[in-house]
């Protein structure tokens, strides 16, 4: 856990310095406008989604994945096919003892995101391609996959990214 290594005696001022950090890339955003990972900074997903899909409609799901989380820092599936305009409907069940998400991007997003994540570690998400699950819970997530190639999906939570928790989506 990433957090241990913060001393307790000083949590609030170590805290401090890591929230200002994040707001000064808040504020930066704008003049990187040009730059591909200006939106993850911003902490937006919306440029990553037409990239990769979009936020699928359950009543049109072509079929049904079930996902597995574990402790370990692992999915199960970490691979998997589909085809190019299928909607899948996963199913994501936590089955270890501590919190779990499973969100879908780019590698390049994925990787921009965990690395903020680490800064701010009490966050979690509600955005259309993301869901966080409690220990011994089960989440849908629902996804169009409208364009081939490669989307990845990956646990966010603070070190869990790094520890290799992460899949791939490959879209034929
Ligand atoms: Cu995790």
């Amino acid at each position: 856990m990433i957090r241990s290594r913060v001393p307790a005696r000083f949590p609030h001022a170590l805290c401090v310095p890591f929230v200002l950090g994040a707001a000064s890339l808040l504020f930066a955003a704008p003049a990187l406008a040009d730059e591909p990972h200006a939106m993850h900074m911003q902490h937006s997903h919306g440029g990553a989604a037409t990239a990769i899909g979009e936020p699928g409609n359950e009543a049109q799901a072509t079929r049904t994945v079930d996902v597995d989380m574990r402790d370990t820092m692992r999915f199960s599936p970490a691979t998997l096919t589909v085809r190019r305009g299928d909607t899948v409907r996963f199913v994501v069940t936590n089955n270890g003892k501590i919190r779990h998400e499973m969100t879908l991007g780019t590698a390049a997003s994925l990787a921009e995101h965990a690395k903020m994540m680490q800064q701010m570690p009490g966050m979690s998400h509600a955005e259309p391609n993301a869901v966080t699950v409690e220990p011994g819970e089960r989440k849908t997530l629902v996804w169009h996959f409208t364009q081939p190639g490669t989307v990845e999906f990956a646990c966010l939570e603070p070190g869990h990214f790094e520890a290799g928790m992460r899949g791939v989506v490959n879209v034929r």
